[in-house]
């Protein structure tokens, strides 16, 4: 068997429309409906870059099942560019873009491979022989819930190396829909070298050989919880039929969270220089890519009281946005800053204090929640829950924890200033 390599990618959510972002200015909105468009731009000049003699997509090429005639065209387009490269492409479709939502009748340059909705073979051959072989299916609808790994059939020769192209959620993360749910040890058995896989959206790598597992992740973040380096696996494949594979990334605005710590700090505008400087390394962190972040005041600190005044935190947000919209690019832009910060109380030298604070502090009243009060506290807040009107989320045991530990140390402010 010649060695070949191939281009592993998956979610590339074509035209989403970045739904969170309302009231981003204008120049991000539009950066970021941009986004995907320009990450699969990305995708295709990676595979003409990396002499890749083929590309898979495992599902989700479109964000929505009514997928738009631009995002058909762009997508074709790209493809037809791979085409006449003489890159070809094997692609499936998954819950966001499933066979039965709306599509224009679009035809397909020779050389690109649409799976439909039962599993089948397509061969790809380089040189005149055949040296792998794709095995695929597409979502005939959006909510698959059978185990869609155990239609695979055997490849029909041990001699091509065998590719999986599936969407599906391999060890039922809870992070995405159900969908087509199976387990590594269904894929494993199956005579398959590589499952090129879609629909988790954080690049992770289930099994590393007999057989290749991997989830490229998707090609551009999507929401403030796609954080970090978004891209595409390169795979290249020796003639024993070892593979190995190396991340490239791919997005073009890039998301991000991170902690500003007021611990050191004394002063509002030092605190605003902390939030520029975070903003700053962010931005250098994402080599010359637009950033979408959320910031999360931590530690303890003199501040912590002034940032409990109506306004503050909305003043640093406008601060911090209006100095990064100079029009200048790479930017970045401050989606949300959130206040964790905590009392300047070091609760263990005050502790010693013989006074109310001290003994109530000794008493460990103001320890951190343990797991059994959860439970109590749940019930104390429950009220709160069967008295308003239906629709409103139960308080889960993060939150509890979070609302009880912040009363904790209010309280502690308030005797602490002999309130
Ligand atoms: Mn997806």
């Amino acid at each position: 068997m010649d060695s070949f390599r191939f281009v592993h990618a998956a979610d590339l959510h074509i035209d989403s429309p970045f739904a969170g972002v309302g009231d981003a200015d204008n120049r991000v909105a539009t950066r970021l409906r941009e986004a995907t468009y320009e990450a699969f731009q990305n995708l295709v000049d990676l595979c003409i870059k990396q002499n890749a003699d083929f590309l898979v997509i495992a599902g989700d090429v479109y964000d929505g099942a009514d997928r738009s005639v631009r995002a058909q065209l762009r997508f074709r387009d790209g493809l037809s560019k791979l085409v006449n490269a003489g890159i070809q492409s094997f692609v499936v479709h998954g819950n966001h873009d499933p066979l039965d939502g709306w599509q224009s009748s679009i035809s397909w340059p020779e050389g690109v491979h649409i799976f439909g909705p039962t599993p089948e073979w397509k061969n790809f051959e380089k040189n005149g022989k055949v040296v792998a072989a794709v095995q695929g299916m597409s979502y005939p609808t959006r909510e698959v819930t059978d185990n869609l790994a155990l239609q695979f059939s055997p490849p029909q020769s041990g001699n091509l190396f065998a590719i999986g192209l599936l969407h599906a959620n391999v060890g039922a993360n809870s992070a995405h829909p159900n969908y087509a749910p199976c387990t590594v040890e269904d894929l494993s058995g199956s005579g398959i070298d590589y499952w090129a896989l879609g629909h988790v959206h954080t690049r992770q790598t289930l099994k590393l050989a007999a057989p290749v597992i991997a989830y490229p992740g998707n090609t551009q973040g999507r929401h403030p919880n796609e954080t970090g380096a978004r891209g595409a696996l390169v795979v290249d494949v020796d003639p024993s039929g070892a593979s190995r594979s190396e991340f490239i990334t791919l997005d073009v605005v890039r998301w991000e969270r991170a902690d500003v710590d007021i611990s050191n700090l004394e002063a509002i505008d030092s605190l605003d220089s902390a939030i520029r400087q975070t903003t700053d390394n962010l931005s250098a962190q994402a080599e010359d890519r637009d950033v979408v972040c959320r910031l999360n005041l931590v530690g303890r600190g003199p501040l912590h009281e002034q940032l409990a005044s109506d306004g503050a935190v909305e003043d640093l947000l406008d601060a911090v946005r209006s100095a990064w919209s100079g029009g200048g690019s790479p930017w970045v832009w401050v989606e949300q800053i959130t206040d964790s910060t905590r009392p300047a109380i070091d609760i263990e030298a005050r502790a010693k204090q013989d006074d109310f604070l001290g003994a109530t502090l000794k008493r460990g009243l103001l320890s951190s929640v343990e797991a059994d009060e959860i439970d109590r506290l749940t019930e104390v807040v429950s009220d709160v829950y069967t008295g308003r009107r239906q629709g409103l989320p139960r308080a889960t045991d993060e939150q509890v924890s979070e609302w009880a530990e912040e009363a904790r140390w209010y309280l502690a402010e308030l005797l602490e200033q002999g309130k």
